[in-house]
């Protein structure tokens, strides 16, 4: 007979308890859990549901190597300077990263990891249960209902999924360094969209107040010109220009209280709900064998029913019953 260890009993509503409590192991715990996804996930998340909706969540993107980092380990410096407590979740959606030492070197925090008041942890998309920006919005989950003021979540922002991550926080910084002519370029597509806040970090590179500019040009073309969306340099290495940054932040936050940040998160939802379900109906799909499928499948291919309509079919049917 094997004796489980008792960690392994806890039911969700004791791991739920010590979580509020801010057990640090415990919340290690339940973050690996709701990473993981399933049916332990959703019943530890039920019991933690009402301790949640008080932390901040930001979140810092932009290409690699802009200094994002470097930047939040600043920031977690300018928070604990005002006593508030905060969590970083550093989501890599390349590389997975494991262990303490690797990601204290990596997202260059170490100074942090002695601090009751800071709970950094990195998050790979390989083993995120149902998608990195459901993981991402769990863990946060996780950490806001352990009393975590502010949630810093840092991502690379190089592509459409990592804008998606984006969606989990209220507040979303964008990043950039002097002379990347070519990501600002980028940024045009979508990212610039997202910011709440924008940064050009490095600005002890002469090249910074260029970049500057070529960010206000863009920020006047942009279709929602009146949104005014505040442009700050810093250079996090050296800390200059952090209280700055710090101050546009609460800003932005009690700006998006007034608009109704419980709409926010309402939208928030409805993106992860679409993004939930359609996994299901894709899963279901390709596990469905039957004359109702085969018979809407082969109108479809026949040019008979056009997609939408057959989607809408599919919604309302019992396609999935197996005969
Ligand atoms: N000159 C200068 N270098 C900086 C500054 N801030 C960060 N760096 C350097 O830029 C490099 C990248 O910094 P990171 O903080 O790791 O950048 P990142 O955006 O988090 O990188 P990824 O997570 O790999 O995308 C490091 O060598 C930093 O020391 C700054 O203000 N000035
Ligand atoms: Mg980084």
């Amino acid at each position: 007979m094997s004796v489980r260890p008792a960690v392994e009993s806890w039911g969700a509503s004791d791991l739920a308890a010590r979580v509020r409590a801010g057990n640090r192991a415990s919340i290690a715990r339940a973050i690996s859990t709701v990473e993981a996804g399933g049916k332990a996930s959703a019943e530890l998340l039920k019991a933690l549901h009402e301790a949640t909706g008080r932390a901040r969540l930001f979140g810092i993107t932009g290409a690699p190597g802009v200094g994002k980092s470097t930047l939040v380990g600043a920031l977690i410096a300018e928070l604990r300077n005002g006593y508030q407590s905060v969590a970083v979740i550093a989501v890599d959606p390349s590389s997975p990263v494991t262990g303490g030492a690797i990601l204290g070197d990596r997202v260059r925090m170490t100074q942090h990891v002695e601090d009751d008041g800071v709970f950094i942890r990195s998050l790979a998309s390989r083993g995120s249960g149902g998608g990195l920006s459901l993981a991402t919005s769990r863990v946060a989950e996780v950490l806001d209902a352990a009393g975590l003021e502010n949630v810093i979540i840092e991502t690379v922002g190089a592509g459409q999924s990592e804008i998606d991550v984006i969606d989990v926080a209220d507040i979303t910084t964008v990043v950039c360094a002097p002379g990347l002519g070519d990501d600002i370029q980028a940024m045009k597509a979508g990212l610039l969209e997202v910011a709440d806040v924008l940064v050009v970090n490095k600005a002890d590179d002469p090249m910074a107040t260029l970049t500057v500019n070529q960010l206000e040009s863009m920020l006047a073309l942009r279709s929602d010109a009146g949104r005014k969306v505040p442009l700050l340099k810093t250079a996090a290495r050296d800390a200059v220009g952090i209280p700055e940054l710090a101050d546009a932040l609460n800003q932005a936050f009690e700006k998006l209280d007034q608009q109704g940040r419980a709409e926010r998160r309402l939208q928030r939802m409805q993106r992860l709900l679409a993004t939930v379900a359609g996994g299901i109906v894709a899963r279901r799909l390709k596990a469905t064998r039957g004359r109702r499928l085969d018979q809407l499948l082969t109108r479809m291919a026949a040019g008979e029913l056009d997609v939408e309509t057959a989607a809408v079919a599919l919604l309302k049917s019992d396609v999935w019953r197996q005969d």
